[in-house]
Parts: structure tokens; sequence; C-alpha cells
């Protein structure tokens, strides 16, 4: 897999105005996709927000295998500067519970004219303008687009004592490994390139043949599992008559199935767990060269 590329004065703009912003923050809500915490955190955020408290959330619960939420969530649960939430970010009933952790973790603030001053970070994708929306009650924030050039941020207040900024934190991703770049891929949080795009779904399939085979059986009807996350792929090719002439359609295969992992349609699947790496044992095959 290539490289994730940022434009770098993206990424200097991002580390410049989160930085800028912090001294006026008491609260950082840290946005983190429930499927992959780890590959869908940004260090930076980390650093820029120094010792500040952080309610880390774990968004799209709903997609997510609940087991290894839960052990994310236990992974997270040491540093007592930090609470961890799952959470579905258009549940307004979960959404609601947001503010009281935001003080709990800032309890010097507070009351008239000393409200908690929180701002949601996270990089693409992960929920954040969904967040901000239901937590502010109405659309202030663009769901599913990032705004190219962003206003001046503007504090809102949501009750007497807490306040949000309008806009988002907005981090590049930044994965550790190559693994992890998949993982990002896979879950759709880096937009998909045309050259890459069966790479990540032979990804995929390599991966739920490891951890979920029995979702793959079943939706696709199966039978067993193939060998090879290829042949896999052709079987279900064949199953979803994704065939062009004698040959396998890879992209119209490949469009099947991160589309009905992506939306939940195979099921609550987690990408990675906190200590558990399922190894990606195809990196080297090119399914071009076949
Ligand atoms: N299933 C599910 N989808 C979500 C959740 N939160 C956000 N989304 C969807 O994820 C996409 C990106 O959300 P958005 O709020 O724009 O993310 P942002 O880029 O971080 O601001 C949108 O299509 C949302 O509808 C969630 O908790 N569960
Ligand atoms: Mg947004």
């Amino acid at each position: 897999m290539a490289k994730i590329n940022w434009f770098p004065g993206h990424m200097n703009k991002a580390r410049r105005q989160i930085k800028e912003i912090m001294p006026a923050i008491d609260v950082v809500i840290e946005v983190l996709d429930a499927r992959l915490p780890k590959s869908s955190m940004n260090p930076v955020i980390a650093k820029a927000r120094g010792d500040k408290p952080v309610v880390r959330l774990l968004s799209k619960d709903d997609l997510a295998d609940p087991e290894v939420t839960e052990a994310w969530r236990r992974y997270y649960s040491d540093d007592v500067n930090m609470t961890v939430l799952s959470i579905v970010m258009t549940d307004r009933r979960q959404l609601a519970r947001i503010p009281d952790l935001c003080r709990k973790l800032a309890p010097y603030r507070g009351g008239i004219g000393k409200p908690v001053r929180a701002v949601v970070v996270g990089i693409p994708n992960v929920g954040k303008s969904t967040l901000i929306n239901g937590l502010v009650g109405r659309r202030i924030a663009k769901v599913g687009d990032e705004p190219a050039v962003t206003r001046r941020q503007q504090r809102i207040q949501i009750a007497d004592d807490f306040t949000l900024m309008d806009t988002p934190g907005i981090m590049w991703p930044s994965p550790e490994s190559e693994v992890g770049g998949y993982r990002l891929a896979a879950s759709g949080a880096i937009r998909d390139t045309a050259v890459e795009y069966e790479d990540i779904a032979l990804f995929a399939v390599d991966y739920l043949m490891q951890r979920y085979p029995e979702r793959l059986i079943e939706r696709y009807k199966l039978g067993s599992i193939p060998d090879g996350a290829m042949e896999c792929m052709e079987a279900i090719a064949r199953k979803r008559a994704c065939i062009k002439g004698r040959d396998v359609d890879w992209h119209k295969v490949s469009e099947i199935i991160l589309k009905e992992m992506r939306s939940g349609v195979l099921g609550r699947i987690s990408l990675e767990e906190p200590d558990r790496d399922v190894p990606y044992r195809e990196l080297d095959v090119d399914p071009h060269a076949i």
C-alpha cells in the first residue's frame, strides 16, 4: 500500500490550530473509531493536550464487535485523567452523558462565568460533526464532509456551565504500521482510490477469514472457507455474479464486500484488538498481477 500522503501545509495548520485553542480548553473530547481505536488515533492530539483531561469516545459502537470494544475500554481505563465511553453518535441519550463526564474531569470549573470548555478532536470520518450537531441540538457542522477552509472557531453554549467549540480539531490519520493503514482504508476512513481498492478488499477478506469466518460463510453461502483470500474473493464473486466474461470482476466484488462490511451487513466487526494482532498474510500479493 502506498504511504498515506497528506499535504504538509494541512498538517501544520491543524497542528497550529489545536495548539492555539488549547490554553482556553478544559477538556478534550477525542473521537476514535471503535472498530480501530489505535489506528484512528493521532499522536499529535496526545502531544497537544499535554495534561488536559480527555473524554475518549469510541464512536460507531453500532458497527464494532461489542466484546472487542469492551476490551478497548478496559485497555484505556488506567488513565485517571481520561474517561472512555463507547457511543453511537446519533443516539441523543448517549450524547447527553458527555457534558457530565466533562464536568467530572474539570471540577475546578463550573458555575456562571467559569464554564467547562470542551473541543472535539479526531481524524476525518469518525463522527465529530455528528457529535457536535447532536450536542448543540441543531445542524451546525456539515456531516460526511470536511470544510476546506476552517472559519474562526466559536464557542457555543450547551449548558450554563458547558461550552463547546463549534468546529472540530481535525487531525490527519497517522497509522503506526502498514497494517494500520489498511485497517483505516477498510473502515472507510481513508477515501478509496481506484488503484488500491482491490487491495483493501483483499486485506478485509483476509482479516475476516481469520477473525470472523462464520460471517463470510453465512452471508455469501460459501459452504466452507477457501484456502486463500484471493480464492475466497473469487468464491464470493461467483455467488454475487461479479464475473466479466470468464474473469472475476475484482472491482465489483471488492465494492460489495467493503460496502457490506462497512455498513454492518456482515454484523458488528472490529478491525483491531488491544492484545491481539491478526497478521495480514497477503501483503505481498498483487491482485493486478494475477
Ligand atoms: N454507524 C454509525 N455511523 C456514524 C456514527 N457517527 C457518525 N457516523 C457516520 O459517519 C460518517 C462521518 O460522520 P461525520 O460526523 O461527518 O464525521 P467527521 O468527519 O469526524 O465530522 C457519516 O456518514 C455519519 O453518518 C455512529 O456512531 N455510527
Ligand atoms: Mg466533520
